[in-house]
């Protein structure tokens, strides 16, 4: 103990030391200055102290007249104290509010000199630190994780050469096509202004109604109804950086790209039912998992992907690459995976770090630029703005988290909060007096040059014609996905609408997906009891000018060579692991627990991590007498928040299960939701509940097909093997289900 109190009095003084000879520019080693700087007395420094250094005495009473008289203005203590607390919540962010972080780093696999001259995709041996900040975009800082939207996937990469920011989201594309419509989407997707209704959720009026008058926006929606808006993990979700860019290599030339990030555990999602479950069980899903997942060792890695475009090719395709409504499909051009990137620290303060980072699509190193995406050039002045508001002024990349490795020096000075104290008396240039420093880097001293890009146009505000096809990739994304995910769309859309009040809403709605596909369309209508329009509402399309002819600017389909994309399902993702997955074992007093220690190492071997429920908490009594310790009682628990589940047998430990609704009810809900299921013995009473009566069920239970609807019968025996189960976990879900088993 004595140790650990010496330790931390030695690093907190050390910190002191540094943070003291930063400012003072003394060398406090110096025996001589150390003592005059009275470093003996800084070894005390556990005391608490106001933020002058003035040692607080008592922090629990203000300073009174008389023991039960009124406080006194005089108390400075109090002031101080309260004056801080007052004062400690900054803006949230105006979109993109809830948001979780983490450390790590990147590494390239190999040069990619041939394509850029950023070094830190050129050289294989360097470790760039990274921060990441993942999050939601319409909810507020204490909404749900769970919401369906689009995740935000930013990275900030502390390379040598400066800060490169990536700011991407977990969709490839976006609802408009130019940045000036951003406010009126972000203000159709927040809760309606007159009653802050609803919270964290597109499913109402306004944003409808913006969306069935925004054609440009039906390939995003398309990917917002699909499971990909309601992610299983942060850790099992894909990035893009969705506009083209470019890369530019030591030449001088240049091919465009697009940024992907691809994780290692796969693309996985849960149900709509599940997410607004995990909702109430546990707003911070997403949070904990990935906080939780860095803790225990189980680093999330994702690796970069790019596909690359020679500029040749600019008009080869037949959609715009400057148009952010559309991806390119990986068979024109395959995506090469370039580097990986691992998470391996949490942040110390949620605060100084994941709420006052600050990211910028504007932040690039020399051999990465931009292309003239009308989006991108939007976003490019927004970032800055924002963040001069939500962090109080201009000196924001001063902020730790923000400040890059490689050193700063420039003329800009001063303005609220600024913490470089700079010496010397310019801060102009040109300049005789500082010998002209800080000087201009010329592009081989890795000075920042932009793409010398010809442009020839005349001045105007409008819209490249080659910009006017809003369906073709959204029928692509529907084709390519699987019946299950089909299914879970037009659900989706169902509920959604089901929420909108206004019927010619829901009706133009349907307009829109009719153009996308009829099935969609009429399946959703059914839902709505509503018909499909014959043709869409024309001109609703508000990129028209007041002015303009409404039948120049009509929506046009054009057909595309690419018409079912493999690696837009995530059916066809990585199915192979189950690190990090979490199983709840069902169980109670008598419990087979010879069968939940086998279980239970199998599953660790894999990476899984395994929590015992039972009726209450403390320990369950096994069938032999041993005592298992439970994690979590069914009163906090819930299937919702686990990946898949296994019901051990014994006698006494299955009737008593049988007996608790919470037990019944969490095994109705795991296989609801199509997750594994393992039963042992007796075990397989709990699903039998389910279908009282029902004979039928009880058959099927007999079945050799069960696996293959991944629910795995008498582990360890039988020649069924824990292996089995394991194989399942990986499916990640058994869609399956949704067909054959009615539920009751
Ligand atoms: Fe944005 C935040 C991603 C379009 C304006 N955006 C923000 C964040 C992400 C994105 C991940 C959160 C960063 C963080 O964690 O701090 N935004 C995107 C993507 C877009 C996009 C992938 C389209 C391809 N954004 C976009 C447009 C504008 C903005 C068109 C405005 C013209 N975005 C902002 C912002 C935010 C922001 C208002 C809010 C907080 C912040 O910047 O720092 O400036």
């Amino acid at each position: 103990m004595k140790e650990r109190v010496e330790k931390i009095k030695y690093r907190k003084t050390s910190d002191i030391r540094a943070a003291d000879e930063e400012k003072t520019g003394i060398d406090s080693t110096n025996e001589k200055v150390s003592s005059l700087m009275h470093y003996t007395e800084l070894s005390a420094e556990e005391f608490l102290t106001t933020n002058q250094g003035i040692r607080v005495n008592d922090n629990h009473n203000s300073l009174k007249a008389g023991e039960r008289g009124p406080t006194l203005l005089e108390d400075f203590l109090f002031r101080e104290k309260i004056t801080h607390f007052d004062h400690e919540r900054i803006p949230e962010r105006v979109v993109h509010a809830r948001g979780a972080g983490a450390h790590g780093y990147f590494q390239v696999y190999k040069s990619m000199a041939k394509y850029t001259k950023a070094k830190f995709l050129t050289d294989p041996t360097e470790k760039t630190p990274v921060f990441v900040r993942f999050s939601t975009v319409a909810g507020s800082r204490g909404s749900t994780d769970l919401a369906r939207d689009v995740r935000g996937f930013a990275v900030k990469f502390y390379t040598k050469e400066g800060n490169y920011d990536l700011v991407a989201n977990n969709m490839p594309v976006f609802f408009i096509q130019d940045a000036i419509k951003f406010p009126d989407f972000v203000h159709a997707v927040k809760p309606e202004p007159h009653n802050e209704i609803p919270q964290a959720s597109s499913a109402h009026d306004t944003f409808w109604d913006f969306i069935s008058l925004t054609p440009e926006s039906m390939h995003m929606v398309m990917w917002l109804m699909s499971d990909r808006a309601i992610p299983r993990s942060f850790r099992m979700m894909e990035g893009f950086g969705v506009h083209t860019f470019r890369l530019i290599n030591e030449d001088g030339e240049s091919v465009f790209v697009k940024f992907h990030w691809k994780p290692l555990l796969g693309v996985h999602s849960v149900v709509w039912e599940e997410a607004q479950m995990i909702s109430g069980k546990d707003p911070d899903f997403h949070r904990r998992d990935l906080w939780k997942a860095i803790e225990t060792g189980a680093f999330p890695e994702w690796e970069l992907g790019v596909q690359i475009i020679p500029e040749d090719d600019e008009d080869k395709y037949e959609f715009d690459l400057l148009d952010p409504t559309k991806i390119v499909p990986e068979e024109l051009v395959p995506v090469q995976c370039i580097g990986k990137m691992t998470l391996n620290r949490n942040p110390d303060n949620f605060f100084a770090e994941t709420e006052q980072v600050a990211f910028h699509p504007g932040n690039v190193v020399p051999g990465i630029d931009f292309t003239n995406d009308p989006l991108l050039q939007g976003r490019l002045f927004s970032y800055i703005d924002t963040q001069l508001t939500r962090l109080g002024g201009p000196n924001f990349h001063e902020i730790p988290i923000n400040r890059p490795i490689a050193p700063v020096h420039n003329n800009q000075r001063d303005g609220h909060m600024r913490q470089t104290i700079n010496r010397g008396n310019t801060s102009y240039q040109p300049n005789t007096i500082e010998d002209g420093y800080p000087i201009q880097a010329k592009s081989v001293e890795g000075g920042f040059t932009s793409y010398t890009e010809r442009i020839e146009a005349n001045k105007i505000r409008g819209r490249s014609r080659s910009f006017f096809d809003h369906f073709s990739q959204a029928t692509l994304f529907y084709n390519s996905q699987s019946n299950a995910e089909k299914k879970h769309i037009i659900d989706a859309f169902s509920f959604e609408l089901g929420k909108v009040k206004r019927v010619e809403i829901r009706q133009r709605m349907l307009g829109l997906l009719n153009q996308v596909d009829e099935t969609l369309a009429t399946n959703v209508a059914d839902a709505l009891g509503l018909a499909v329009p014959g043709k869409p509402e024309y001109p609703m399309n508000h990129i028209i000018p007041a002015d303009g002819d409404p039948k120049e600017y009509q929506p046009v389909k054009v057909e595309q060579s690419i018409k079912r994309s493999e690696a837009l399902s995530m059916a066809n993702t990585v199915k192979n692991t189950i690190k990090s997955r979490q199983i709840a074992i069902l169980a109670a007093d008598g419990v087979d627990g010879y069968s939940i220690s086998q279980m239970k190492s199998a599953l660790a071997a894999e990476g899984a991590k395994t929590a015992i429920i039972a009726p209450t908490l403390g320990y369950i009594e096994s069938a032999t007498g041993e005592e298992i310790k439970v994690d979590m009682s069914f009163l906090t628990a819930a299937s919702v928040l686990f990946d898949a589940v296994y019901v051990p047998g014994g006698p006494k430990s299955s009737a008593s299960l049988k007996q608790s609704t919470y037990a019944i009810q969490f095994i109705y809900e795991a296989y609801k939701h199509c997750k594994a299921i393992a039963v042992d013995d007796e075990g397989v009473e709990l699903l039998k509940v389910l279908y009282p009566g029902n004979k039928t069920f009880s058959d099927t239970l007999q079945a050799t097909d069960l696996a293959a609807k991944g629910i795995i019968m008498n582990v360890n025996k039988k020649g069924v093997t824990s292996k089995d189960f394991i194989k399942a976990i990986a499916q990640h879900r058994f869609w399956i289900r949704e067909e054959f088993f009615a539920v009751v």
